[in-house]
């Protein structure tokens, strides 16, 4: 049995996606960042108060990206790379996304949608375009001449690296000056998998 905690408005979307790709049966808690990730129930399970956290039988997991590359090994549909020299590739990705982008996308976000207007910072919006704009060019070169970050296909890689890059839609970040990025972007996020996910 596979449970995964946390709400689509959230880093939970990244697991939910997996779980619909991959055509899994699992029940979804809808346990927000807002008070439920702090009680001591999903503590016990979570000790950061983060979501998501997964359960599959006796194993909990938590990190997003590692959920993901977890779920794609164990329940292989397809999108875990069938080498290893490829799964050290989506292993890459995975970490690039988090530790080259994630901060400044959210940032951006924040900025520019969620906080009230009053309270947006146009300077840390500037900030975060140009720390974005080395990273973006690395993922739109990769993107030169593929489909997909690992060739032909979809794979984890693609969609741990589109779910978080999934933030500059609703944020209109201009992605203009990167037509590799924003054509697979849109592949990425278009699947039927990622808008199940995104209806949670
Ligand atoms: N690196 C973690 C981050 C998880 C995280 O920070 N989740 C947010 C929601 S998107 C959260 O639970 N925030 C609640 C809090 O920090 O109190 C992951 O990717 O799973």
């Amino acid at each position: 049995m596979i449970t995964i905690y946390g709400i689509s408005a959230s880093r939970t979307l990244r697991p939910l996606w997996m779980l619909e790709e991959l055509g899994l049966e699992y029940e979804h808690v809808q346990t927000n960042f807002t008070g439920d990730n702090k009680q001591p129930e999903y503590l016990a399970l979570n000790p950061n108060a983060h979501i998501p956290t997964l359960v599959d039988g006796d194993t909990v997991l938590w990190e997003s990206m590692a959920i993901n590359l977890y779920l794609a090994e164990k329940y292989d549909g397809g999108l875990n790379p069938k080498t290893v020299e490829d799964r050290g590739r989506a292993i890459q990705w995975s970490f690039w996304v988090m530790l080259e982008t994630e901060k400044s996308l959210l940032e951006f976000l924040f900025n520019t949608v969620i906080l009230p207007p009053d309270q947006r910072d146009a300077a840390v919006c500037e900030t975060a375009v140009l720390e974005l704009q080395a990273p973006m060019r690395v993922l739109d070169d990769a993107l030169e001449g593929r489909e997909f970050l690992l060739g032909d296909s979809f794979s984890v890689a693609d969609l741990n690296v589109a779910a978080v890059f999934s933030w500059a839609v609703p944020a209109k970040l201009d992605l203009s000056e990167f037509p590799n990025l924003s054509r697979w972007l849109i592949a990425c996020i278009s699947r039927p998998a990622a808008r199940a996910a995104r209806a949670k």
